[in-house]
């Protein structure tokens, strides 16, 4: 059974947008035609796509980085770019996306088949053919093309379990689910032996079979953290039934009934919400135990070594996990819209440096070549379109005052 790696970082970046391009049409005798400067393509997006066929994010810890095919700049002949290709990451279900930065919750991708669209490409520029009228008649500038968007995730895959197995180190976990399932976990007579869960495939018949997560060991405290608690715990979340185990007969001696409060407690401080989930509650080690030990315990005895109740333990797991599903078919899935400033905002600085932020005028500044006089008035043109000016004036800004737009600066004037 291959270890289930839980956590990846994984930085997108969308194709970068095509430049427009200059050119003017050549006809016979006639030197400078109208302008036929083909637009520049649309960078390729990402979009993260859950598939069934994908069971750990381990690609992503070799190879953390993705990205989308560049647009084709634009041509003479108003000839446009191609577009860059899309691309399809695959990742398991269940995979959720933070942003690494900021730690936003950006996606849930639940269910085979949801789709999310991580990062867009770039816009490609406009040709100057775009830019004709009947007052710029030969227009000499053309827009650049927008880088993609670049950001890096944090992915984090939690576990859809039907069953997770709850229970302090020791207690026979992975021994439970090595002799229900095919899974082959690491078995030792010490705690912590298994640090990473464990997934199997119960099968009863051709039409029954549910999936079962042996965790890691809780301890007291672990919804504090200790022992890699936190951790753990998150492996049970997405379970639909819990199934605690406790030693009938520990070496540490605490007592089956107050494992079983322990553990409790520790859940319902993690989430209040996992002490509503279906569960059964089971005494292991059966073999071991003696029969004052068995019956002041009076509950469900398992033994993995003389398989004592196994077959009516998996059967009353079978008969959770149906009744779940029945009611919650899936676990909901993916939502994301993230917050954009649309037009423009004004941020201060300093006293006289001021920052302009927002989709739309980082775009004006982005697409064009800031290195023409004409280009510049068209960005002056559009900033005024967007009451930049006014805007920066009831800021407080005064004539020669820097003003940055992403990695630009301009010096503002208020005649403009
Ligand atoms: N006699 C007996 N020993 C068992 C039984 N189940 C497990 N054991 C033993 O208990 C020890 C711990 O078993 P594991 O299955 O590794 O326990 P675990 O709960 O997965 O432990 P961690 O991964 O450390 O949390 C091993 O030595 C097993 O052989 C059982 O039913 N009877
Ligand atoms: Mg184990």
């Amino acid at each position: 059974m291959s270890q289930f790696v839980d956590e990846a970082q994984l930085n997108v970046r969308g194709g970068d947008g095509g430049a427009g391009c200059v050119a003017f049409r050549r006809e016979g005798p006639v030197a400078f035609g109208g302008p036929n400067g083909g637009d520049g393509g649309k960078g390729g997006d990402i979009w993260m796509v859950a598939d069934r066929n994908v069971a750990s994010l381990i690609a992503f810890r070799d190879h953390p980085h993705r990205r989308a095919q560049d647009g084709v700049h634009g041509k003479g002949k108003d000839q446009h770019g191609r577009r860059g290709e899309s691309l399809e990451v695959a990742v398991p279900e269940g995979t959720v996306a933070h942003d690494l930065y900021t730690g936003e919750l950006l996606a849930d991708l639940a269910n085979h088949g949801d789709r999310w669209l991580a990062v867009n490409g770039g816009r490609g520029g406009r040709g100057n053919a775009k830019f004709w009228s009947n007052k710029r008649r030969a227009p000499a500038f053309a827009e650049q093309g927008e880088h993609g968007e670049d950001r890096w995730l944090r992915l984090e895959l939690k576990l859809m379990a039907d069953v997770a197995l709850v229970g302090f180190p020791n207690v026979g976990k992975s021994t439970l689910i090595s002799v229900i399932s095919a899974a082959r976990p690491k078995i030792a007579d010490y705690p912590f032996t298994t640090l990473e869960p464990n997934l199997g495939v119960v099968k009863i018949d051709d039409s029954t079979e549910f999936v079962v997560a042996d965790i890691p060991g809780l301890l007291e405290g672990a919804s504090e953290g200790r022992g890699l608690g936190h951790q753990f715990l998150r492996h049970i979340e997405r379970a639909r039934v819990l199934c605690v185990m406790v030693d009938l007969a520990p070496v540490d001696g605490i007592d089956p009934h107050e494992q079983e409060r322990i553990l409790l407690h520790e859940l319902g401080s993690y989430q209040p919400e996992l002490l509503e989930r279906p569960r059964l509650v089971v005494g292991t080690k059966g073999d071991m135990a003696t029969p004052e030990q068995v019956a002041a315990w009076g509950g469900e005895v398992v033994s993995a070594v003389t398989r004592q109740g196994l077959r009516e333990l998996v059967g009353r797991m079978a008969a959770l996990v149906h009744q779940a599903r029945a009611q919650q078919p899936y676990a909901d899935g993916i939502v994301i819209i993230r917050p954009e400033v649309d037009g423009a905002m004004v941020e201060r600085l300093g006293e006289h440096e001021f920052r302009l932020v927002g989709r739309q005028v980082e775009r004006i500044v982005a697409l064009n070549d800031v290195t023409t006089i004409e280009a510049m008035l068209y960005i002056d043109y559009q900033m005024k379109r967007l009451s930049v000016p006014k805007l920066l004036a009831r800021a407080g800004a005064r004539d020669g005052d820097v003003v940055w737009v992403a990695s630009f600066s301009f010096e503002y004037q208020s005649d403009l």
